[in-house]
C-alpha cells in the first residue's frame, strides 16, 4: 500500500508545501488540501495502516509528530506543539493515542 493509492501526487506537493513553515500545521486544512477529506472509511483505514509505523493498532505521538513524512520522506516532523493539538483532535477516548475509528472521524469531520 502506497500513499498515492490513496491520494494523488500533485495534492500531496500542494498540501506539504502550504505547510512548511514549523506551526502552520493544521490538519483539518490539511486533510482539505491532500484530498482526504471525506473519503471513504476504507481509504482512511489504508492511511491509518501507513501511519501505525509499529502495526500496534494506534497511531502513538511519535507516529503522529512523523505523519508529514508518510507522504514524502523529506517533510518535516510536526512541531511538539502541532502533534499535542494533532492528538488532542484525534484522541476522542482519552488514552494518548488514536485508534482506527478515532482516526476515521477524524477524517470525516
Ligand atoms: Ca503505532
Amino acid at each position: 500500500m502506497s500513499i498515492t493509492d490513496i491520494v494523488s501526487q500533485k495534492d500531496i506537493e500542494a498540501a506539504l508545501e502550504s505547510v512548511k513553515a514549523e506551526g502552520s500545521f493544521n490538519y483539518k486544512t490539511f486533510f482539505q488540501k491532500v484530498g482526504l477529506t471525506g473519503k471513504s472509511t476504507g481509504d482512511a483505514k489504508k492511511l491509518f495502516e501507513i501511519l501505525d509505523r509499529d502495526n500496534s493498532g494506534y497511531i502513538e505521538e511519535d507516529e503522529l509528530s512523523l505523519f508529514l513524512k508518510n507522504f514524502k520522506p523529506s517533510a518535516r516532523a510536526l512541531t511538539a506543539a502541532e502533534t499535542t493539538a494533532f492528538l488532542k483532535a484525534g484522541d476522542s477516548d482519552g488514552d494518548g493515542k488514536i485508534g482506527v475509528e478515532e482516526f476515521q472521524a477524524l477524517v470525516k469531520a
